[in-house]
């Protein structure tokens, strides 16, 4: 692509009215248009001077023209809020250049020319995070997507890929580290300064680049590949982090033995190096030997760090690694095909946490943030299929969509082709495109001809957006089960009209006396509809389906209550034994929630979920781990999303009644379960993590049943606690809860880890997504706090967003909620225009819920439209969401 940027302003921000004062959107990039660079830049040399308030960058790019592209008499440089202080080509002060925007425009005659370029920059004003910035005194970049553009001009575009050498040079005392991507070639001393030169052999788009500057620890350690080479491996951290930084190491090796036993992939450098940041927008990233990390993913001890925690670190850690193969060897041609790097790696690393631990219980949590995040996405205004087809901002298109529907797409070709098929698939993606920038088309080519599968509809996947709605229905005639099923692509925005998509789903059916199943079967439903005929059947039997949730559709099933008990207790899939729990209950709420549930009705259903749950408790043969999946109520958002309008505070009211019906039918059961698992040691492995797991779910029925009891039991785990997953466990409860051992516990966490930035961002969440019904004032409080700053978007998230997860503070019926998440915005939107703009999803929502707060939350999108000097990002959000 090669399209033109409107002016930004330093700041990254855009004036939204032109000269006549009418408002203008930016302009929307289009996956048709794009064309080849017309040049190629074999080679890069990069230097820095680094100083936190001013660092000069000097750039030289070898150019060439690209024969398979369009001859231009021009070559466009990127930038973004930089000037240049000098360009010169070919050794001579440049005379022919323009700026289109932002960009540079350099009229090139020759075939081949050596451009360079000097910028001055100064970090220390880079509050967007996306460039080069200071965090604590130290340096770091940030360029994917077009942070680079901030940096220097370049063709700031994932298909021009060159081989990078880049001289880092400054202050001894104040940046005794000094890291890129690549190997350390050669290191010298300059007075009080010194410098380092680094090269990656390896081309790469300028996404890709990092630097790091700062006073660092690592903690080292080695990794042999499975063909000999000795890697050294680093994470780097801030003095006094280095003991919390074992379990990313141990991550880190796991991962590499993985991916040459899963995929036959081998790392590729003589050194690793993983660094920790506290200001960061995402997770963390995968620049070529160098990886950057939020600290959040870095740091973990059991004191510190839940057992959730643990999972994540390790998660991002293999997903960041992972993308050393699938992303940096093979990158993206566009950043429409960012599903290509981002679906892949997600389902990679989801594979190896899955094979690390428990690999239903990952699946069921895997699950459960597809449904909580992407479904929710896939039904509102920001629907987009995973390839999407335009964008203002890529930033926004950093979703659940592309990154997890993207996995269960490719899982699904996993599923249908079998492990084996799979991998070779895998096998002819890496060996056909290793070194290009692909498509997402060249990845469905590689497993079709690798695995033997035919794709053809099946590639509707990444051009249809909307979650597939498909119906069941289980009937018996004449010795045979009939299992009708239909599917229904709902209309997204821009895609009125869609086709049936082939849909892999898993099933069995189970006779109700024996509880067997007469072997599990792989249905493609590629069609509006179809039948399916089992012989041998001389009663209706149960229906188990979407097994393993082999497709990310939403299933109807004609399923009466005696049957989800049946499965809940019987199923051999426990994915399908954890689905009929979820929709025993989700059944109940969703009925009681729309009103159309008599008192007897009521009761009857309660009485079921409550024996489903005690069967639970009771089963000798559960692991806890599982134990605690099947005793979760389905979330707020998930029951909401059930329905055409939602009433969130009838859904919270409902909801909350049956957890104090639960917690007082199953008054001695959860009494019993919470002291069977009190005892058992803190240890790290499956059984303790289950324990600790079901300790902190019992509480919660409790609570919402004798908050008396529920508070002396939760202050007694709190101050028992020798992991954070027990104390953050108890000081959940209490946060919901009236009582004074509520404000002792904060008050004891606060003071027990104040200066710990990752546990006060955890005392703010907490507070944020309590059940207290001051949350709201709460929450106001809290913003002001000395320790809160919108400087830090971890400390935003822990604040903000998990207010804006909290049904019963963000919908509060005054419109409060709404409110704050708005001012939000519009304050945060100049400081960090990413971090603001993912805060309009949850206001986006209106359409799907009742009325009057509908209204509201409407409201506070056009107060934030009508806001002139609106980033790219919140505009392109706020637009879409008001349709
Ligand atoms: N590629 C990274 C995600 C990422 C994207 C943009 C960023 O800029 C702020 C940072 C990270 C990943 O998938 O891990
Ligand atoms: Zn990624």
């Amino acid at each position: 692509m090669d399209i033109a940027r409107t002016p930004s302003n330093p700041d990254g921000n855009i004036e939204m009215a032109d000269a006549a004062g009418e408002p203008h959107s930016p302009p929307e990039i289009r996956r048709e248009d794009y064309r080849p660079f017309p040049w190629l830049v074999p080679e890069t040399r990069l230097e820095f001077e680094l100083g936190l308030e001013s660092t000069r960058v000097r750039s030289k790019l070898t150019v060439a023209r690209n024969a398979k592209a369009d001859h231009s008499p021009t070559i466009r440089l990127n930038g973004d809020g930089i000037e240049a202080t000098s360009v010169m080509v070919d050794g001579e002060p440049a005379q022919a250049f323009t700026m289109d925007g932002s960009d540079l425009i350099l009229t090139l005659p020759g075939e081949a020319h050596e451009i360079a370029i000097e910028t001055e920059i100064d970090p220390s004003a880079n509050s967007q995070l996306m460039g080069l910035f200071a965090s604590n005194g130290m340096l770091c970049t940030q360029c994917e997507s077009e942070g680079f553009r901030r940096i220097t001009f370049f063709p700031d575009r994932p298909d021009v890929l060159s081989v990078f050498t880049v001289r880092l040079s400054g202050a001894k005392a104040q940046f005794p580290i000094l890291m890129c991507n690549g190997n350390r070639v050669d290191e010298g001393e300059d007075g009080d300064d010194h410098w380092a030169e680094w090269h990656d052999p390896w081309p790469k788009p300028s996404y890709l680049f990092a630097l790091v500057a700062g006073d660092l620890l690592a903690r080292t350690d080695s990794f042999t590949t499975m063909n000999g080479r000795e890697v050294e491996l680093n994470v780097w951290v801030r003095e006094g982090d280095l003991d919390r930084t074992e379990h990313a190491m141990e991550s880190l090796k796991r991962s590499m033995k993985w991916d040459e036993e899963t995929f036959g992939r081998e790392y590729d450098l003589d050194l690793f190096n993983i660094v920790a940041v506290s200001d960061f927008n995402m997770g963390a990233m995968e620049n070529k030997g160098l990886n950057v990390f939020n600290t959040k993913y870095v740091l973990a001890d059991p004191e510190t760090a839940t057992d959730g925690d643990f999972d994540a670190v390790e998660g991002v850690i293999g997903h960041e690694y992972f993308h050393n193969w699938s992303g940096n060897r093979i990158t993206c041609r566009d950043w429409f095909q960012l599903s290509l790097k981002e679906g892949f790696t997600v389902l990679r690393d989801q594979l190896f946490s899955q094979d690390m631990h428990s690999e239903p219980v990952k699946r069921i949590e895997d699950v459960r943030v597809l449904r909580g995040v992407q479904f929710p996405e896939d039904s509102g205004p920001l629907a987009h299929p995973i390839r999407p087809d335009s964008y203002r901002e890529i930033s926004n298109f950093y979703t659940s969509t592309v990154y997890n529907k993207g996995a269960e797409v490719i899982r699904m070709m996993r599923t249908m082709a079998g492990e084996e098929a799979f991998r070779k698939g895998t096998d002819t993606y890496f060996d056909r495109h290793d070194g290009e920038a692909a498509t997402c088309e060249d990845f469905i080519t590689s497993i079709e001809d690798g695995a033997g599968l035919d794709l053809k509809q099946f590639r509707l996947w990444y051009s249809q957006a909307g979650t597939p709605k498909v119906t069941a229905d289980l009937s018996h005639d004449n010795g045979e089960a009939v299992l009708r099923l239909g599917q229904q692509v709902p209309s997204t925005p821009g895609q009125p009209n869609k086709k049936p998509m082939p849909i892999p789903l898993k099933i069995a059916l189970f006779d109700r006396e024996t509880g067997k199943n007469s072997g599990e079967q792989l249905l493609i439903l590629d069609s509006d509809t179809a039948e399916h005929r089992f012989a041998g059947f001389d009663k209706k039997p149960v229906l188990s389906i979407n097994r393993g949730f082999s497709a990310p559709v939403t299933i109807q099933r004609d399923i009466d209550r005696d049957e989800l008990l049946f499965l809940a207790a019987k199923d051999d899939d426990p994915f399908a034994r954890y689905e009929a729990m979820q929709d025993l209950i989700t059944g109940h709420l969703v009925a009681s929630a729309s009103g159309d549930l008599g008192d007897d009705e009521r009761v009857s259903a309660r009485a079921d979920i409550a024996t489903a749950l005690s069967a639970v408790i009771a089963d000798g043969s559960l692991e806890d781990l599982m134990r605690g999946e099947l005793l979760l109520m389905p979330s707020q958002s998930y029951i909401g999303e059930q329905l055409e309008l939602a009433d969130p505070g009838r859904i919270h009211a409902e909801r909350e009644s049956l957890k104090a019906a639960i917690g007082t039918s199953l008054h001695d059961e959860l009494v019993q379960l919470h002291s069977r698992v009190s005892d058992v040691p803190f240890s790290m492995d499956a059984q303790a993590k289950g324990a600790r797991k079901v300790k902190t779910v019992a509480l919660t029925y409790l609570a919402a049943a004798s908050p008396e009891l529920a508070e002396t039991m939760a202050a007694a785990q709190y101050d028992a606690a020798d992991n954070m997953t027990d104390r953050q466990g108890a000081l959940m409860v209490l946060t919901g809860l009236e009582g004074v051992e509520r404000t002792n516990k904060l008050l004891d966490f606060y003071n027990r880890y104040e200066g710990n930035a990752l546990v006060i961002d955890k005392w703010f969440a907490l507070q944020a997504s309590s059940l207290h019904p001051n949350v709201v004032e709460h929450v106001k409080a809290l913003a002001d706090h000395p320790d809160f700053t919108l400087r830090n978007p971890n400390r935003v998230r822990s604040l903000y967003m998990a207010f804006a997860a909290n049904p019963h503070g963000f919908h509060i019926e005054t419109g409060e909620g709404y409110r704050m998440i708005g001012d939000l915005i519009l304050e945060l939107d100049p400081i960090n225009s990413q971090t603001a703009a993912r805060f309009v999803p949850p206001l986006g929502r209106w359409r799907r819920i009742e009325a009057g707060r509908a209204a509201m939350m409407r409201d506070q999108l056009d107060r934030i439209a009508a806001f002139d000097k609106l980033s790219r990002d919140t505009y392109e959000q706020v637009s879409r969401s008001i349709g």
